[in-house]
């Protein structure tokens, strides 16, 4: 009789331990993808190389407006919860900072300041139009960190009226060439663009018809291409022509950081060329910037990956 007892009261406490595993790793698979409220100090940190990372939004993101510049502050907490403060400049800056409205409409690359007593970043963001924003923050731990691999973290904000959103459909873009003002944009890619297989791809600049072949450096490479999956916002940072850079790709959770590497550190252009992998079949919006005559320049060209 006794033993009976004791087996269901083992049964219980085991049923309790393993529920809590159970909503804990849940917890861990979906909080990187769908979680919105990165404060919650319940939360499982999200796993990075150089450790794990959480995102602590300070500021108040409740009613954010378009078309006028919003303060978003933000820290970055490690492991023991203590404020991250031990961070290496890549790219020339400390805390690179994406931000997309969901279907891929609008985006931002932004330089947040940095607080260093309270390890606080702070950046004006200029969200253009109404609807859901994802937010990256992107930067490379100082510690334990050995191959400088970046961290991208996320969080989510809602701007201005959900009424006002007009969601824009991701389709593959047919013509490879562009006009952006006084730039003519061509767009290299392979015919058959495979995932999971080394893609390289150029992007070639020509303003008013003449190739430009003056290209500056913007933030420590001739461009830099910041990669998104249409529905998932997986996202993907590619830099060319950096000769610091490294071929090593390092997968976490379904987000991928990768660095083009080539050493033709003196082409100034027209072509900037790019390599990296599509980790999955499906739609990805290529969002390259370059700089020339001392402005920066954005431009997209949305692949199917087969
Ligand atoms: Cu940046």
């Amino acid at each position: 009789m006794n033993r009976y007892i004791l087996v269901a009261a083992i049964t219980v406490v085991l049923l309790g331990v393993g529920g809590y595993f159970f909503i804990n790793s849940q917890k861990g698979i979906t909080m990187p993808w769908q979680g919105n409220n990165m404060m919650n100090s319940g939360e499982k940190p999200i796993t990075k190389p150089g450790g794990s990372y959480q995102l602590e939004v300070t500021s108040d993101t409740t009613n954010i407006n378009p078309k006028t510049a919003t303060k978003f502050s933000f820290r970055v907490k490690d492991t023991s919860g203590e404020v991250f403060k031990k961070y290496e400049i890549a790219h020339e800056k400390l805390m690179h900072f994406i931000g997309v409205r969901k279907d891929l409409a609008n985006f931002l690359h932004l330089h947040p300041d940095y607080n260093e007593a309270t390890g606080e970043f702070t950046v004006m963001i200029p969200f253009p139009d109404d609807g859901p924003y994802r937010l990256f923050p992107d930067f490379t731990p100082g510690v334990e960190n050995p191959d400088k691999q970046p961290v991208t973290l996320f969080t989510d904000v809602e701007v201005g009226n959900s009424a006002n959103y007009y969601v824009q459909s991701v389709v593959p873009d047919s013509e490879v060439k562009k006009t952006y003002g006084e730039y003519n944009i061509s767009f290299d890619f392979p015919k058959d663009v495979q995932k999971e297989k080394e893609v390289t791809f150029g992007v070639s600049v020509a303003q008013n018809g003449q190739p430009v072949t003056n290209l500056e450096n913007y933030l420590g490479a001739l461009g830099h291409s910041v990669i998104l999956k249409e529905g998932t916002l997986d996202f993907i940072h590619t830099h060319a022509l950096d000769s610091k850079s490294t071929d090593t790709t390092q997968a976490h959770d379904q987000q991928q950081a990768q660095h083009g590497s080539t050493t033709q550190g003196t082409d100034q252009g027209p072509k900037i060329s790019f390599s990296t992998t599509f980790p999955e079949s499906g739609v990805y919006k290529i969002f390259t910037q370059f700089q020339h005559e001392g402005k920066v320049q954005t431009v997209d060209y949305i692949v199917k990956v087969n």
